[in-house]
Order: structure tokens, then C-alpha cells, then sequence
């Protein structure tokens, strides 16, 4: 049958409602769930589109991430593992947005534009979370995929970063590992094993860890990870999804906004803790003192940890290799300045919000170190980087400690999920780190303080009138914007804040930070009035 026949009675029965508008935003397309049917079909046309065109496997996630349950969304996975390019995020809104009888017209113009060859064969791989949409949905983009005759290859419930990991694996031909989730958890469990033979005389007290798994897909995984860690790791895993709701009142999107532990999880003073977001892309650690004290260890935290690992390391092996950590504008004060003054891990980067600006920017070094403070992020490492650490290994003239710290670096190499942040890969490599350093989530959290913050958001009638510049760390307009937030900064000590439009939701995000609570949620408080 020809592909406009199969095209145009396949998307009859994921008909458009009329007049809806979406767009592909930093988080693909994100809303209510009953509203997205025609979306996924549609993107499962253009993920075809995009494989025949890269003559490559692209990837397909159906998931909302932190969202409530009611919600969902998809994001499409390009070639290397990567976010999808800008170009085609602008295809995917046309798409999504053409009338139902426009979407042919619509889907030859970009077949025109790209010069697609409709022979080329296509493969796409689907993924979804746990919500109890994602089943329809997910079949949906799967009707996109064959309507346009492309295979499909569904891999039913997996984490995000799994599926962008699948994605990377069946394009590098097995070299980044094998396209299957036991070859997943048999790379990272094996680096994990061995990185922790580093560590001397752990106790069971060292191995054990509180997991929230925002009952949602990470738990699931966790679970069958487990059985390949070899009790290097003891994991207690709280909202396991077995009786409260996905990322209700828990989860790392919870622990981070609320500055407080999540229900559902029953811990001792001092245990490390730490909660998976929805889709497990994201990860927060945390532990209660015996005060009843919060201490929350956010992104910033874990790219302070990963990157002075990281360059003790390469001291040790006497590897040249440029470091460099990236933030947005939302990371602490304290941990910029602890990096650059005290570590001196530099340069240290800021881009603007959003995992694709991140991982753009730690592309440009030997090793990358990304992480947002809300708990995404991940290491990438040069090919160049990679090369030399394997020389190194093969190299009869280094001595025994050098030996161990390429030996070392190798498994953190391969325990890393190079493609995007992941929950669980950034879990075992902080367990290993803590481990191999003898370190307790105490001495970890003073390594520095952080400094108090506030977020609030700002309902305004028309976000768009604020554009930023700065890495979003300063507004251009409205006129007089900057300069009220500039003239109330200087009137708090260590202070800073930035207004900046969200790209998920219709409002304006206000970020500050000042010497001291009370301080940095009066400065907030100012700013957002400036912002009206
Ligand atoms: C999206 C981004 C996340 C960012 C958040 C900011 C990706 C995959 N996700 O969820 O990195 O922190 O948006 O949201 O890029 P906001 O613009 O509403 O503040
Ligand atoms: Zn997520």
C-alpha cells in the first residue's frame, strides 16, 4: 500500500483535536495525558522520518518525568544517545500541530526539505515509564512507526536514560556496550564491583542505602539491578510504586523544591538516602542529622564529588587531560566558588537551563562534568580521553599507584552513562566514590556549605516579555528589569538572584540566594514584585 494511503487511514484513528496547540519543548511534549494520542503517532512518523534520514536507530520515550501520573509526554532520542537537534524539535511542533487534514502536506515538506530517501530502511526504538497511559501511548507511536513501514523494536518499561543508552549501543555497533537492559546492568555492575574492590573493609552500615523510587520506573529497575551488585550495595527502596502514587510527595523533584524528605521513606538519623525522579534521569542524595536537621545534596554537590575524584586521579596518573565542570545558573554560589577557588577544576562553565545546553558545553573538554542542581547530570569523556586511559593500561613502564588510578578510571569510565543523566548510574558512581574514599554523606555534604536559596514562581500574563542574556543570569527586557533586581541584591550580604521564563510551564521562575534563610526568601519576595 502507498505510505500517504497507510499514513492517512493510520492517523484517522489518532485523530487531532482541533485548534490544540503544543510544542516540543526542553522536555519534548509535555501535558495531560488524554491530550496526546495524535502526538505520539505523529512523532512516531517523525522518528521514522528522522532514522531514515540518519540512516541510523532512533529512540522514542514515552514519559512526563516528574510530572503527576495524569500527565505524559515523549522526547525523541537522536543517533548518539543525544537530545534530538533543534532543527527537528521545530519539525516536531509543525507535525504536531498540523490540522488533520494538513498532516500529509506537512510531512512531505519535510521529507522535501531533508531530502529524505522514503527507501531507506528505519528502526526506532520505543521505551515508557510506568504511568498507566504510557501503554496506549506508546502503542500509538508504534502505529506512526509502521504506518511510514519503519521497525520497531519496544522495549516496554524502561528508564529514560536506559533507553538513550540503547539507543548509543546499537549505533556504535556494541562498542558502548550491548543493546539489551541485562547488558545495561552487567556493564555498570561490573564497573561498579570493581571500583568498590578499591575500598577497603566496608561494613554492611557503608554498603546500605535508602532509595526513594518515586514510585515509578527507577524502582522497578533498581530491583533488577540488585541481584548483579554481589551485596557490594544493600539498597532498602521506599515507594516502590506498590501502594502510593508516581512522584506524589516523593521523588527527587519533591526532595529538591521541598527541601525535605519524602514520604513513605522511614529512616534513621544520618543514613544516606536518596530519591530517583519519574523517569530516573535525576537523583538526590539527602540525610537527616540527629537534630532533625535536612541536609540535602543536590546536583552541585554530586559535580563537587565526580570532579575532585575525577582530578585526583589524573594527578595520579600524570594524564594531561582537560577537566571542566558545567552549571546553570540555578548551582549554589558555594559550589562555584568552591570549585573555582578551592579546586580549581576549571574553567567552570554556566549554560542556560536545559540538559542539551549542559551536554553541548562538557563536549568541548577532555572530561565534561555536567550537572544541574536539580539532580541531572552525568560525566561525558572525550574519545581522545578514553584513548589515553586505554595507553595508559597497556603501558609495562607505570608504576603500581598508577596502575590502580587507570584501573580506577577506566571503571568509572564504563560506569557512567555517557548518553544523558541517569539515576542509577550516578547512584553506584557516588557509592563507589564514597566507598573508595572512605567517606561518610556527613563529610561529604562539608565539603562546602551551601549557601541559602529560594525559588518561587511568578504568574504573569505574558512570560515572553522577559528574555535574558548571561547564560539567563541576567534580563535584557523589560527595560528596568536587571537594574530593580541589581539596586534590591545589593541591599542583602552574598547575595545573587536571576528572573528567567520556565520553558515547561506558563510562568516566571525567581531564583536568590543570601547569607541566610530569612534573607534570601525576603530578597525572593522583593524580586518577584520587581518582576510584576
Ligand atoms: C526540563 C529540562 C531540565 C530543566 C527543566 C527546567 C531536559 C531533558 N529537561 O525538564 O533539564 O531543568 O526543564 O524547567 O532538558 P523550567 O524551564 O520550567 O524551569
Ligand atoms: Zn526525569
Amino acid at each position: 500500500m502507498d505510505i500517504c494511503c497507510e499514513v492517512s487511514k493510520q492517523s484517522s484513528l489518532h485523530p487531532k483535536p482541533e485548534g490544540l496547540v503544543l510544542q516540543y519543548g526542553t522536555a519534548g511534549f509535555r501535558t495531560k495525558a488524554k491530550h496526546l494520542d495524535h502526538i505520539m503517532f505523529r512523532m512516531g512518523l517523525l522518528a521514522t522520518l528522522r532514522s531514515k534520514q540518519t540512516k541510523a536507530t532512533i529512540g522514542v520515550m514515552v514519559t512526563a518525568s516528574h510530572n503527576p501520573e495524569e500527565d505524559n509526554g515523549v522526547k525523541l532520542i537522536d543517533p548518539m544517545g543525544e537530545m534530538l537537534k533543534p532543527l527537528w524539535e521545530s519539525y516536531a511542533t509543525q507535525l504536531a500541530n498540523a490540522e488533520q487534514g494538513d498532516l500529509l502536506p506537512t510531512l512531505k515538506d519535510v521529507i522535501n526539505k531533508e531530502a529524505i530517501d522514503m527507501n531507506q530502511e528505519a528502526n526506532v526504538f520505543v521505551g515508557k515509564d510506568t504511568r498507566s497511559s504510557s501503554a496506549i501511548l506508546s502503542q500509538a507511536v508504534l502505529d506512526g512507526v509502521s504506518a511510514l513501514s519503519g521497525h520497531s523494536k519496544d522495549y516496554g518499561l524502561v528508564t529514560t536514560p536506559q533507553l538513550h543508552y540503547m539507543v548509543c549501543c546499537q549505533n556504535t555497533q556494541g562498542k558502548y556496550g550491548e543493546a539489551t537492559v541485562e547488558g545495561y546492568y552487567r556493564k555498570l555492575s561490573k564497573a561498579f564491583i570493581q571500583l568498590t574492590k578499591n575500598a577497603s573493609n566496608r561494613t554492611d552500615d557503608q554498603k546500605h542505602l535508602c532509595v526513594d523510587g518515586a514510585n515509578g520506573i527507577g524502582a522497578l529497575k533498581v530491583r533488577e539491578m540488585e541481584s548483579h551488585l554481589q551485596r557490594e550495595l544493600q539498597i532498602s527502596l521506599f515507594n516502590d510504586g506498590s501502594k502510593g502514587k508516581l512522584n506524589h510527595q516523593c521523588g527527587a523533584d519533591f526532595v529538591k523544591v521541598q527541601q525535605k524528605p519524602p514520604t513513605g521513606i522511614k529512616v534513621s538519623p544520618g543514613e544516606r538516602c536518596c530519591s530517583f525522579d519519574g523517569d530516573a534521569d535525576r537523583i538526590v542524595y539527602y540525610f537527616t542529622d540527629s537534630d532533625g536537621t535536612f541536609h540535602l545534596l543536590d546536583g552541585d554537590k554530586m559535580a563537587t564529588l565526580i570532579s575532585t575524584f575525577l582530578k585526583e586521579l589524573l594527578t595520579q596518573v600524570g594524564l594531561d587531560l582537560k577537566i571542566a565542570v558545567v552549571q546553570t545558573a540555578y548551582a549554589n554560589g558555594s559550589s562555584t566558588h568552591y570549585l573555582e577557588d578551592t579546586m580549581k577544576v576549571l574553567p567552570v562553565r554556566c549554560t542556560k537551563t536545559g540538559v542539551k545546553h549542559l551536554h553541548h558545553a562538557a563536549q568541548e573538554f577532555d572530561i565534561g562534568v555536567y550537572f544541574e542542581a536539580n539532580g541531572h547530570g552525568t560525566v561525558l569523556f572525550s574519545q581522545a580521553a578514553e584513548e589515553k586511559i586505554q595507553q595508559l593500561l597497556e603501558d609495562s613502564n607505570i608504576n603500581d599507584k598508577q596502575k590502580r588510578a587507570a584501573l580506577l578510571l577506566q571503571n568509572t569510565v564504563n560506569i557512567i552513562n555517557q548518553t544523558v543523566g541517569d539515576a542509577i548510574s550516578d547512584m553506584l558512581l557516588i557509592e563507589a566514590i564514597l566507598a573508595i574514599k572512605g567517606m561518610t554523606v556527613q563529610q561529604w555534604d562539608a565539603i562546602y556549605r551551601d549557601l541559602p536559596n529560594r525559588q518561587l514562581k511568578v504568574k504573569v500574563s505574558d512570560r515572553r516579555v522577559i528574555d535574558t542574556t548571561d547564560a539567563e543570569r541576567r534580563a535584557v527586557s523589560p527595560a528596568g528589569l536587571q537594574e530593580a533586581i541589581d539596586s534590591t541584591v545589593k541591599k542583602y550580604t552574598q547575595a545573587r538572584s536571576f528572573v528567567r521564563p520556565s520553558g515547561t510551564e506558563d510562568v516566571v521562575r525567581v531564583y536568590t540566594e543570601a547569607d541566610t534563610q530569612e534573607n534570601a526568601d525576603a530578597l525572593a519576595h522583593e524580586v518577584s514584585l520587581a518582576v510584576f
